[in-house]
């Protein structure tokens, strides 16, 4: 490697660098955050939302929380023998420059003990690896 290429490679580190040091609970947007409360006691509800990942580095979904939810799961939906199976994933990678989305038949958040009524807003944390906490205001529906 000859030198112009590592003086350019430093000067890009040094472009990027700042925005680490920065706070980036903003550069991970989430939008359109919903909840559904469970329509049956005792069974889980479900939330979705979209998440935008402005951060340019990849990033992913690790924990969600909201107050007077006792737990919630990341799931997804997948195709097994023909038949659509929820599963529980750890992380839901949120690539930079992308849009995740979750949805009915895809990826939700599954409320376990969701003491929460309809038609208010609640705060949802959302955790993500790289970008730490986002909390955004979910409705509930
Ligand atoms: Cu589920």
């Amino acid at each position: 490697m000859n030198r112009s290429v590592l003086i350019a490679i430093f000067s890009l580190f040094v472009l990027v660098m700042p925005a680490y040091g920065e706070d980036h609970s903003g550069a991970v947007h989430v939008v359109s955050a919903s909840l559904k409360p469970p329509l049956l006691e005792g069974r889980p509800g479900v939330g979705y939302m979209i998440l935008r990942n402005d951060t340019g580095a990849d990033d992913a979904l690790v924990a969600a929380a909201v107050p007077g939810i006792e737990r919630i799961e990341l799931h997804t939906h997948e195709h097994a023998d023909g038949v659509m199976r929820m599963r529980r994933v750890e992380r839901v990678p949120v690539p930079a420059g992308e849009t995740v989305t979750f949805e009915p038949g895809g990826l939700h958040l599954m409320l376990f003990g969701a003491e929460v009524k309809s038609g208010g807003m609640v705060p949802l944390t959302l955790t993500f690896e790289t970008a730490g906490q986002v909390t955004v205001e979910a409705e509930v529906r």
